[in-house]
Order: structure tokens, then C-alpha cells, then sequence
């Protein structure tokens, strides 16, 4: 049997990074990249298809034609834009998970990762180090939807035997891509202001800590989980790297950049950030599948600074 992968989302900031490492592993042909717009490095290195997450039928022609037996479902709209476009968002993150997880109930695929997030929680969860198994009240649609999508993905599980694996992506930090409509995008932006501007408005208060990934050490850990042989305890893990404000973050950019600025102008994504734990514990996962991160806050900005420049 073919063992070929298919992206969905592969466009985007998780997906694109993902999709070229899995490629450097099981090599080009076995990983299908798909989404809704082009992306000229993945039409380069490999197979592209254009695909709607949300067309069923679009996604079983595509998985029967590659014989594809493992999907990686990044599509989804994040929490700021999600906001603006509720309705849209829960359709596009909702369906096409169920899409995705009806096709392994019904044998046509072996295996699933769909990305959850710190957006799972809300303002009743304790912010510092946040627990594995904790309150989860979130606030926002983006939220709703992943909380909504872990519950789904748990009881494929349980109930079909669904070999489905997931992981609260806290803030993704990478310079190849752009992240799209989050509220952790922040920490992205500032890099490149710092870069091209030499200052940067934040859109956060300058104390507010939210949990952050460096990219390298995101796509190891799907990459792991994916791998591991794991209890049955758990779908979506919590993991964690690091956690700064947009004051350290900003102090860390000073160090290479020492006449780099920032000011802060907090609007209604400040709202969404507060409802976020500040730190993540993420002692399952290690203990489960043995994650570890590797990128600290200076190694982070020392690369991000390289590579931008
Ligand atoms: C967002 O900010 O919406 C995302 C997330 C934390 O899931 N980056």
C-alpha cells in the first residue's frame, strides 16, 4: 500500500514549512501539497492541487488519485478573522475536519493530524502554566471552533477507532512565511517593522505574555507526535517553547538592532490575548512522546533577524 501524505492548508504559514520538511523525508512524490491558492515553492518542489477544504468530493478524488493514506488538515481560519467572519470561519473549520474525519471512519484514509490551539482556552482557565486538563471556556469563534474540533476529534477516536493526533500550536514565529489573520501574528510583524522600519506598533499592551513557537520546533513536534506510539489518553497535547511580552520580545530585537522602537496602541486583538494563558505546561507530552523544544527567545530572533535581512 501507498503510503503518500496529503497537506491541506498548504499554503499557509504551518503548512508550507510542514509540507516542504515532510517532503526532505519521505521525499517529493509522497507528499501531495493542496489548498485554495497556489503556492509557487510547493508547486516547485512537488504535486499541487488546488482544493476547497470544505468539498468532500474534491478531497476523496484527490486522496483516491495519490492513494493518500495520512492528512495533515492546516486549513482554518484564525482568531482574528474568525471575529470578523464567524459564520464563515466555523463553516470552513467545522466541515472540514468532519469531512476529514469521516473519510478515516470510513477506512478511505489510516491517519490524521488537525491542528488545535492555546484558543482552546478562555479567561476561566488558569494563564500560568496552563494544565493539560484544565477549564476550557473560550471566548472567541477561532476558540469555539477548536475546542468543538478536539471534542469531534476525541470522539472519532473513541467511538470509530479514528487514529486522529493533535496539538495546541501556541504563537507560530518562522521568517519563510507570513502568518494570516492571528493574534500571535504580532510576533512576526515586529521582526519584519524592525528589519524595514526600524519601529513597530503594537497592536498588544507591552506586558501581555502569550505562549510562543519558534517554526523548526513546530514542525518537529507534528512530525513527532505523528510518530509516536502513544496511549490512548489523549488527542490534542498541549506544547510549549517559549513565552514573552511584546516589551521582551522588543528588548530582544534592541540587542541586534539597538535603535529599533517600539509603542503600543492596543486595540480589540488586546481582548483576545487576555482570554489566552500567558505559559503552557506541557509535562503529558513529554512524558507521552518525549517533546522538547529547542529555540529560545534570542536563538529565535537571532535567526528570524538573519534570515530577514
Ligand atoms: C492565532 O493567533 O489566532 C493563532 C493561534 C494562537 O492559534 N496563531
Amino acid at each position: 500500500m501507498n503510503n503518500c501524505k496529503l497537506i491541506i492548508g498548504a499554503s499557509g504559514q504551518i503548512g508550507t514549512e510542514l509540507t516542504v520538511h515532510l517532503r526532505q523525508i519521505y521525499g517529493n512524490s509522497s507528499v501531495i501539497a493542496s489548498d485554495i491558492k497556489e503556492s509557487e515553492t510547493l508547486m516547485k518542489s512537488g504535486t499541487f492541487e488546488l482544493l476547497d477544504a470544505t468539498d468532500k468530493d474534491a478531497i476523496r478524488n484527490i486522496i483516491e488519485k495519490y492513494d493518500i493514506s495520512e492528512v495533515y488538515l492546516m486549513a482554518a481560519m484564525l482568531s482574528v478573522t474568525a471575529e470578523k467572519y464567524p459564520k464563515k470561519a466555523w463553516d470552513l473549520n467545522m466541515n472540514s475536519l468532519l469531512h476529514i474525519l469521516e473519510l478515516a471512519k470510513d477506512g478511505v484514509i489510516k491517519k490524521v493530524f488537525w491542528p488545535s490551539s492555546i484558543a482552546v482556552f478562555g479567561n476561566s482557565t488558569p494563564h500560568v502554566n496552563t494544565p493539560q486538563k484544565t477549564i476550557m471556556e473560550p471566548t472567541t469563534v477561532y476558540g469555539i471552533s477548536k475546542l468543538a474540533g478536539e471534542r469531534w476529534c476525541a470522539y472519532y477516536k473513541s467511538k470509530y477507532n479514528v487514529d486522529v493526533r493533535s496539538l495546541r500550536y501556541p504563537g507560530i514565529i518562522s521568517w519563510k512565511t507570513k502568518p494570516g489573520g492571528g493574534t500571535t501574528d504580532y510576533a512576526v510583524e515586529i521582526y519584519h517593522k524592525a528589519l524595514s522600519e526600524g519601529e513597530y506598533s503594537c497592536f498588544l499592551t507591552e506586558n501581555t505574555r502569550l505562549p510562543m513557537m519558534y517554526m523548526d520546533d513546530a514542525v518537529a513536534a507534528t512530525e513527532n507526535l505523528m510518530n509516536a506510539d502513544l496511549p490512548d489518553t489523549y488527542t490534542s497535547y498541549n506544547i510549549a517553547a517559549i513565552n514573552f511580552t511584546p516589551h521582551e520580545i522588543a528588548k530582544s530585537i534592541q540587542k541586534h538592532i539597538p535603535n529599533f522602537k517600539i509603542s503600543y496602541s492596543p486595540d480589540f486583538r488586546q481582548q483576545i490575548a487576555e482570554s489566552w494563558p500567558e505559559s503552557i505546561d506541557d509535562s503529558q507530552a513529554k512524558k507521552d512522546w518525549n517533546w522538547q523544544h529547542k529555540f529560545s527567545l534570542e536563538e529565535m530572533t537571532i535567526t528570524m533577524l538573519n534570515n530577514l535581512k
